[in-house]
């Protein structure tokens, strides 16, 4: 049984379900044009407020001593920020060689490298010189920090005379159409596992200590599809971490990837510039944390710019238990996130992060993953499902179809316990991004029950399962 991959069929509840998905599917076109729309109409405004008298623009700032019939030195000051060059083009006479003032007045380390070549890293506030030998054709430059160049940070390089300049653009939307894309038809090759849901319990030490290396690996996230995820200890979602109230979490981050990293625990009350600080490839640092107040609690890479490093697979939960938990049959977690394809093989799409226009969205980091392996349940156990959106953008609104809650709690708080004055029923876990909680329930009859995100276009893209009961 899987959710978006079968035929409709309107007999069975399940076929409705894929229906439903299927209405949906053929709106998402003018949802996608809405946003390109929108794109487009931020980056005209940009064009035209943004750029810096300073800068003249772009034209050229004017020559050095050239002797008669050759062609002057050109000298241009560029300033490079968070995602953005500026002037984002300039224009540059055939023959002439080249000089950038460069200053980097990001916070984020960048660089400039023309066609992509080895330039060294401008830290932040710092600047740099940098010299281009004559050139013959227009061509760009770009920044070669993973992400930054799709983010925007691209000097287009316009050789006079050479008309080709602007077809040779490969930004923004242009890069997206080589994007990976999700076949809804396609199934997880033999041998695919899915990621295990089963959560044990608290293991009842009062110090947890953990090590978290921060990976940079290929890690398929739908059929067929691979992207260079970062991921803490190797998956996306990282370690579940589970303790009770006043626990000691001592967690130590290694960075065994290629750029600055970092980690902030929802959980925890901490300095932000002490443990989140962000470390440099080959560091470590040490996280401690007591536990003082329980709940459902992401942690996630806070590296710049964050939204790339969460949404390209550095995420995870905490579980704190509320005092007197009370013992349950079956506990399984569920973490809801998105995907914002690149290319195959490479990191996620920045560019896309920031327009959220997401390909898709996945529980436990693969689309449609338990539609693919649905999690087994006995007839009449009760389950706890720990749910957590650690999606970048999107709201989720977790439901299963063909069960009532009858307790949820989220945030730190009973919404509904089973067997209270009230009595009433839940249908839906509404969970902000980061926000987590849990929902119990009972699965009555044999039979298939999908569970969702019912902001209705994440559920027809991946951020769908199935509790089947035999
Ligand atoms: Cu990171």
């Amino acid at each position: 049984m899987s959710v978006s991959t079968d035929p409709p069929r309107a007999t069975s509840p399940a076929g409705a379900w894929r229906s439903l998905a299927r209405v949906v599917n053929p709106l998402l076109p003018w949802i996608g044009a809405a946003v390109a729309l929108g794109l487009l109409v931020g980056f005209v405004v940009v064009g035209v407020f943004k750029p810096d008298t300073a800068f003249s623009s772009g034209a050229y700032a004017g020559g050095t001593g050239a002797a008669a019939g050759a062609v002057a030195d050109v000298k241009f000051d560029i300033e490079l920020g968070d995602l953005y060059v500026k002037p984002s083009s300039i224009d540059v006479p055939r023959g002439a060689k080249v000089v950038l003032n460069v200053v980097n007045k990001g916070a984020m380390d960048h660089s400039l490298a023309l066609e992509g070549r080895d330039e060294p890293m401008i830290k932040p506030g710092g600047s740099t010189t940098i010299n281009w030998d004559a050139l013959t054709k227009s061509t760009q430059a770009w920044c070669t920090v993973p992400g930054h160049k799709a983010a925007g940070m691209v000097l287009a390089v316009n050789v006079q005379g050479d008309t080709a300049a602007a077809a040779d653009h490969t930004t923004g939307a242009a890069a997206a159409s080589n994007s990976a894309k999700i076949d809804a038809n396609a199934k997880p090759a033999a041998g695919w596992k899915a990621y295990d849901p089963i959560l044990k319990p608290a293991d009842g030490n009062k110090v947890h200590e953990i090590e978290m290396r921060v990976k940079e690996s290929k890690i398929e996230v739908a059929p067929g599809v691979q992207q260079n995820l970062w991921t803490f200890n190797g998956t996306a979602p990282g370690p579940v971490l589970r303790g009770k109230v006043g626990d000691i979490f001592r967690v130590k981050l290694v960075n065994d990837g290629t750029m600055n990293h970092s980690i902030d625990f929802h959980a925890s009350k901490v300095s932000p510039d002490v443990e989140m600080r962000s470390i440099k490839p080959g560091e470590s640092l040490v996280y401690e944390f007591k536990a003082e107040y329980a709940g459902v609690f992401t942690y996630h890479c806070g590296a710049a710019p964050m939204i790339h490093h969460m949404g390209n697979g550095m995420f995870g939960a905490v579980i704190v238990d509320p005092p007197n938990l009370p013992k349950v049959d079956k506990e399984i977690v569920l973490i809801q996130s998105e995907l914002y394809l690149g290319p195959n093989g490479e990191v996620q799409d920045l560019t896309k992060m920031l327009a959220n226009d997401s390909d898709g969205a996945a529980f436990n980091g693969y689309f449609n993953q338990y539609a693919f392996q649905p999690i087994e349940v006995k007839r009449g156990e009760r389950v706890r499902a720990w749910v957590v959106n650690a999606a970048i953008n999107d709201e989720l609104a977790f439901h299963t179809v063909g069960t009532i809650f009858d307790t949820v709690w989220k945030e730190g708080n009973y919404q509904l316990k089973r067997g209270g004055p009230d009595h009433g029923g839940s249908q839906t876990l509404d969970l902000s991004p980061t926000q987590g909680g849990f929902v119990e329930f009972t699965l009555d009859a044999p039979g298939n029950y999908t569970f969702v995100n019912h902001e209705m276009r994440n559920l027809s893209r991946g951020a769908a399962g199935v509790f089947s009961v035999k």
